[in-house]
This record gives C-alpha cells, sequence and structure tokens, in this order.
C-alpha cells in the first residue's frame, strides 16, 4: 500500500503535517507552559534535565549505531569479532553500562523525590490564605475561607469564547501574588481533580475528603487548567481559569466582591414584594448560569439523564412540591439541593420556571415562600 503513493499524496501529507504542525505551536508550543510557581519551575527544570540526559544518550547510541553499520559493513569485507567476550572490556561493559544507566536515573529520582515532597508539604506554623476548592457537576466553587466570599466559576458557551472555547469561564479564581495559598480540595458529587500547570500540582477532589494542596505564585498572569477526572458527561466543561495579581489588587477586588456579597443579601432579605416581570428576568439569568447546563436553556432537558422541565409535572403543579426539590435536590440523583441560593434567587428562579416556555402557571413565587418552605 504504502508504495502506492503518488507523489501527489505524498506532497499533501507533508503539507498538512506542517500545517498541523505550526497550528500546534502557535496554540501551545513546543513546550509545557511557562511555570508560575517556585515548585514548579523545579519540576519544569528536571523535566529539563531529563529530557537533555535523554538527548545525549540518544545521540551517543545512534552515532554508535550508524557508525557499526557504515564501518563495519560486509561488503567492505568486515567480519566480526568472535572473541569480544573474552576480553576485559567486553566481560565488564555488561556490568559498566547498566550501573551508568542506573546512577543516572537514581539521581533524577532522587532529584524528583526531593521537589515531590515540597509540592505535597504544606507549610506549617503560618498563616496561609485558605482557599476551598469544591468540583459540581459541572462547575468549580471557590470559597475564600479567610474573607466569607464564594465564588461560583461555569465555562462560558462558544458563542461567548471565541478561540477560547471550553478553556474561558465567568468567574477566574483570583489570587494574589507570592502569597502562600492553601487549596483545600473537595466535591460535591462525584470525583473531580483540579488542575493547573502553572500551580504544579494536580489534585483529585474526592467527595466526603478534604484534602490539601498549596502554592505560591511568583508571577502575575492568567494560567488555565480543566478539571482532571473524568466525572461525567460534561467533564470537558470544567476549564479552570487562574488570575493572579499583586496583593494590593486582590485586597481591592475582595472588597468589591464583599460588596456584592452585602448588597446582594439586603435586597433578598428586603420586605419588598417582587412583581412577576422583576422575579421572571431575574429568574431566567439565574437558570441559564444554574440550571441549564442539564435541564437546557429551552427547558427540554436531555431525557432521559436530565428531565425536561417544560411540561413536567412538578413545575406545572403545587408549588409546595417544586419548592421542595429545588430547595432539596432529591438525593441520589445529579439534581443537589439549591438551599445555598438566597430566598429571592430560589423565588426567582421559580417563578421563572414555573411562567418560561410552554408552562403558563401564571404564579409568582415571592422570598417569603421560600423562607417559608426551608
Ligand atoms: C447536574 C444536573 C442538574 C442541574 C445543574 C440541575 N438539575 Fe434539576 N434535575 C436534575 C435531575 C437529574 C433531575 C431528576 C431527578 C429525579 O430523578 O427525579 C432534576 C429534576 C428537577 C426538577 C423536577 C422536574 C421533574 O419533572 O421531575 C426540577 C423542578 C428541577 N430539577 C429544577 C432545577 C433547578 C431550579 C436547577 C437550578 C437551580 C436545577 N434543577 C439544576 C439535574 C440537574
Ligand atoms: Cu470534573
Amino acid at each position: 500500500m504504502c508504495r502506492r503513493f503518488t507523489a501527489f499524496s505524498r506532497a499533501l501529507l507533508l503539507v498538512t503535517g506542517i500545517a498541523f504542525i505550526q497550528t500546534a505551536q502557535a496554540e501551545y508550543g513546543v513546550n509545557f507552559p511557562q511555570p508560575a510557581a517556585d515548585v514548579a519551575q523545579e519540576i519544569y527544570d528536571i523535566h529539563m534535565l531529563t529530557m537533555q540526559i535523554a538527548t545525549f544518550l540518544l545521540l551517543i547510541v545512534f552515532s554508535f549505531v550508524i557508525y557499526s553499520l557504515y564501518f563495519h559493513r560486509k561488503s567492505r569485507g568486515y567480519s566480526a569479532d568472535q572473541h569480544f567476550h573474552n576480553t576485559w572490556f567486553g566481560n565488564w561493559s555488561w556490568v559498566m553500562v547498566p550501573a551508568l544507566v542506573l546512577g543516572v536515573d537514581l539521581t533524577i529520582a532522587s532529584n524528583a523525590g526531593t521537589v515531590l515532597n515540597k509540592v505535597w508539604e504544606v507549610p506549617k506554623g503560618e498563616k496561609l490564605l485558605d482557599v476551598k476548592v469544591t468540583g459540581h457537576q459541572w462547575w468549580w466553587e471557590f470559597d475564600y475561607l479567610d474573607y466569607g466570599i464564594k465564588v461560583e466559576s461555569r465555562f462560558v458557551p462558544k458563542e461567548k469564547s471565541g478561540d477560547l472555547y471550553l478553556r474561558e469561564v465567568d468567574n477566574r479564581l483570583m489570587l494574589p501574588t507570592n502569597t502562600k495559598i492553601r487549596f483545600l480540595h473537595t466535591s460535591a458529587d462525584v470525583n473531580h481533580a483540579f488542575w493547573v500547570p502553572e500551580l504544579a500540582f494536580k489534585k483529585d477532589a474526592i467527595p466526603g475528603y478534604v484534602t490539601e494542596t498549596w502554592s505560591e505564585l511568583n508571577r502575575e498572569g492568567v494560567f488555565r487548567g480543566q478539571c482532571a477526572e473524568l466525572c461525567g458527561t460534561w467533564h470537558s466543561r470544567m476549564p479552570l481559569v487562574v488570575e493572579s495579581v499583586p496583593p494590593a489588587q486582590f485586597q481591592e477586588w475582595v472588597k468589591g466582591q464583599q460588596a456584592i456579597k452585602v448588597a446582594a443579601a439586603a435586597e433578598a432579605n428586603s420586605a419588598k414584594t417582587w412583581s412577576k416581570n422583576e422575579l421572571f428576568n431575574k429568574g431566567k439569568e439565574l437558570f441559564d448560569t444554574k440550571c441549564a447546563a442539564c435541564h437546557q436553556v429551552t427547558g427540554m432537558g436531555l431525557p432521559p439523564a436530565f428531565p425536561a422541565l417544560n411540561g413536567s409535572p412538578i413545575v406545572n403543579g403545587p408549588v409546595a412540591d417544586h419548592l421542595h426539590i429545588v430547595i432539596n435536590g432529591k438525593p441520589g440523583t445529579a439534581m443537589q439541593a439549591w438551599s445555598s441560593l438566597n430566598d429571592l434567587e430560589i423565588a426567582a428562579i421559580i417563578t421563572y420556571e414555573r411562567n418560561a416556555w410552554d408552562n403558563k402557571t401564571g404564579d409568582v413565587v415571592q422570598p417569603t415562600d421560600v423562607k417559608q418552605a426551608r
């Protein structure tokens, strides 16, 4: 088969091959991304050292093979040495060469061991910035425990992300530079894994467990990673985007987030009676970000895994049952409890669902109704 390749198809293969290599380079470069933490740099350095040693050995072995093939070929009248194994070198080379190789291997391994210890040993006896990272199907939750801030991070759909499809999120994981950060990893449903190459580590997020890792970012930048544990249909829709900024700018960001939180809480707790329109519009926005991953923007769901809410008996039935499933979820299914949403948010989502698409219940659910149902 291979011999039948025409000159044309060969040229075509070559051109597509080169084009592919070039796009791949434009996108990713040929090496790992530049590290953003000292330990990540050390990992990178070991990788480079290993590659250099491997290239060096490759050159020696190949030169030796090519030399032997060329100069010792039969047409030159070369006949094989029948007594090589009886010479001093013939006897000992079988011991020395593996010993040398093992020596090189162990040198790399001991370096790697030292660095790995640094990666996994969270510094003790000093205050670290605590960030709890919770994996959800299919989004990330970042809790800045020291500041009482919660950030929800979701992938941005294709129409809005352009070239960064599956690499972009709505809310980034903001982190200060030159600050030791402790990450506490856990999951709300199935196994996920936090992985941003520039930060050095990759860590599983396991439901029911909290594990810790740490990092200290040594430069500003935007670093992209993703969930690295197959976690269901939309595993690919869990990108991670870290943005590192100087500590002062980080504090500004914290203040901004706290102000947003206070304003939202005040709005949710006000005694105001909301109009149907206000609730519907708020609800649509919330539904499209938090619920549409499974139930779809169209409300048609993805049966049988995710039921349609359009025409659903629960959504069109008694309000109490509808409230119940949204607040408490349905244990054993992907429908989680949404009790962490505030009364206003739940009221808005429920009002939206009961009046969106072909659902025409006309019901308006107020925050006070949600408060009673909790
Ligand atoms: C990770 C996927 C997922 C997300 C996100 C999700 N749901 Fe669900 N939802 C489900 C599944 C699965 C069921 C079916 C549970 C069962 O087996 O009864 C369900 C059921 C429901 C039902 C009952 C529908 C019926 O006819 O049985 C309602 C109402 C509902 N979800 C509302 C919401 C709201 C509101 C949100 C957002 C705040 C949301 N869901 C987010 C997966 C999801
Ligand atoms: Cu995941």
